[in-house]
């Protein structure tokens, strides 16, 4: 029989824990807390025994030596049908203990805060507590162990019942070593960004489930979203949803796509995604403006598509975007009269994104089977003075301008990524083919008429000078390229032929 006799509470949350006690405490169940835990406990009228009183020993070193005490450990971690165990406590009168309730020192919380002092960091580790509920854990054959408000509960029903069943002991001893797990990844990653070690030897990073998704990218997959852990604000992760469906993982995805894009830009801006790319981008005086350019830049493709921008939603940006189905409408905010006319569609996801966390550039990662690849996230800008004109004629400014846009975007393309752009919008997106001119030819095809007088990013260098030829033949007028192949002199020749103006960026924006 598990009956809980004994129970040993020292928690930092305070939550639900005088409900607890006193009905421990009705079951004729014993309590020994910790000084804080101990005070709200007598406040509310229970009987406590405090840590100290038991250990003979007073709680030291400012409370970082509280229960590290072998009255303590030895109570939860004796295996009671060992003889030898069961004579060693006798003969030292050392109590059992059968049940644990503790919280940690709330470090994630701690560190979340902005210009934390590291010293406050380091006092919030807690040492005793996962300690106690390690050795609780271990020993759960006789112990049960509560870090969960959420579980206090189901244990007390099972109390009242005369024990707690092994299913449940093992289930919560589960649930504790997840949660020091999940305490300790926190202060790994913490300390390590501390370091200039972004990439230790073992990465430690903790995820908590957002929600379990209908299915993944197809029916037959199944499928869950998971935020890290700490949380990064303004992310599709802490996204709040206002109205409309449940997202799916393709959402989810083509939502964080375009959020990184729209994030790019300082001025009024709207991206419209389509599995994963841009179909239009639009920058403006206003929203409304930066969303009508966005929309016009590829008025077919957009249908369905998920759309960010990076200023509050007005009510004339709201009554555009009603015009047409759209499956997802993020934002920084919504003013309350544009998310009423929004609202209006039943089906459309409406997501408030908050303030972006401009934190340091966190790592992101793919899996690969059996594996994970880690990297720094792509936050490369580069700026007009950056840039080396190579061609006799140098861009004019709208040229500049244009370019400037254009190389924005391409970043955020699927390789081999062409982008068309002509009065702050995209006019044509090649992305993802196998060869550079197969993704221009895309790129002009969709821009058709409006390829005339724009101009032309690349994502990477051009291996020959068909791209340049494709160009001219499109009446682009400029170009903007990272260069630095072989052949560089051929493709600059080719642009010097036509008039076109290109400029270098020595950097490069691959995305695979
Ligand atoms: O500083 S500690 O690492 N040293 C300890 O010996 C110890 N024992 C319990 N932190 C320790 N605790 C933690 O104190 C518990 O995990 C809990 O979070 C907190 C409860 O303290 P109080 O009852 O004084 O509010």
């Amino acid at each position: 029989m598990n009956r809980i006799r004994r129970a040993l509470i020292s928690v930092s949350d305070k939550t639900g824990i005088l409900e607890l006690a006193t009905e421990l405490s009705r079951q004729g169940v014993e309590i020994v807390s910790t000084g804080g835990t101990q005070r709200a406990l007598s406040e509310g009228g229970i009987p406590v025994i405090g840590v100290s009183e038991l250990t003979g020993f007073p709680e030291i070193l400012d409370g970082r030596v509280k229960t590290l005490h072998p009255r303590i450990h030895a109570g939860l971690l004796a295996v009671r049908d060992n003889e030898g165990h069961t004579r060693q406590l006798e003969e030292r009168k050392i109590s059992l203990f059968d049940l644990v309730v503790v919280n940690l020192y709330p470090f994630e919380q701690t560190v979340a805060q902005p210009e934390v002092r590291f010293e406050e960091a380091i006092e919030n580790i807690d040492i005793g507590g996962p300690s106690m509920v390690r050795a609780a854990a271990k020993n759960h054959r006789y112990v049960t162990v509560l870090v969960d408000p959420d579980d206090y509960g189901k244990v007390l029903e099972q109390v009242k019942g005369g024990e707690v069943n092994e299913e449940t002991r093992r289930r919560l001893a589960a649930k504790a070593f997840r949660h020091t797990a999940a305490y300790d990844a926190h202060i790994a990653r913490f300390m390590s960004e501390q370091t200039d070690e972004p990439y230790p030897e073992k990465l430690t990073v903790t995820f908590e489930k957002v929600q379990d998704l209908r299915y993944g990218e197809n029916p037959h997959q199944p499928a869950a979203f998971y935020r890290q852990s700490p949380a990064t604000s303004g992310s599709v992760a802490t996204a709040e949803q206002l109205h409309g469906k449940e997202l799916s993982y393709n959402n989810i995805n083509d939502a964080n796509a375009a959020l990184e894009i729209v994030s790019d830009f300082d001025a009024p801006t709207a991206v419209a995604v389509k599995h994963m790319n841009p179909c239009g981008v639009g920058t403006g005086t206003n929203l409304a403006e930066a969303y009508q350019k966005a929309y016009e830049a590829d008025s077919v493709s957009i249908f369905g598509g998920i759309i960010a921008v990076n200023r509050v939603v007005d009510v004339e940006t709201a009554r555009r975007m009603k015009d047409i189905f759209l499956e997802i409408v993020m934002a920084p905010d919504f003013e309350p009269g544009a998310l009423e006319v929004l609202k209006a569609k039943k089906n459309l996801r409406l997501l408030r994104i908050g303030k972006q966390d401009q934190g340091k550039p966190s790592r992101k990662g793919v899996s690969v089977r059996g594996g994970l690849l880690v990297q720094g996230e792509d936050r490369k800008q580069v700026t007009r003075e950056d840039c080396e004109v190579v061609t006799r004629r140098k861009p004019s400014e709208e040229e500049w301008a244009q370019l400037l846009f254009a190389w924005k975007v391409v970043k955020h393309v699927k390789s081999n990524a062409i982008v068309l752009a002509r009065d702050n919008r995209t006019v044509g997106v090649g992305a993802g083919q196998m060869n550079r001119v197969g993704s221009a030819r895309i790129a002009i095809e969709q821009a058709g008429e409006s390829s005339e007088g724009s101009v032309l990013s690349s994502d990477a260098f051009f291996p020959m000078k068909d791209t340049v030829e494709a160009a001219a033949e499109a009446g682009i007028t400029a170009i903007i390229q990272p260069g630095g192949s072989i052949r560089d002199r051929e493709s600059i020749e080719e642009a010097d032929k036509h008039g076109i103006a290109m400029v270098f960026t020595g950097t490069r924006h691959f995305k695979h």
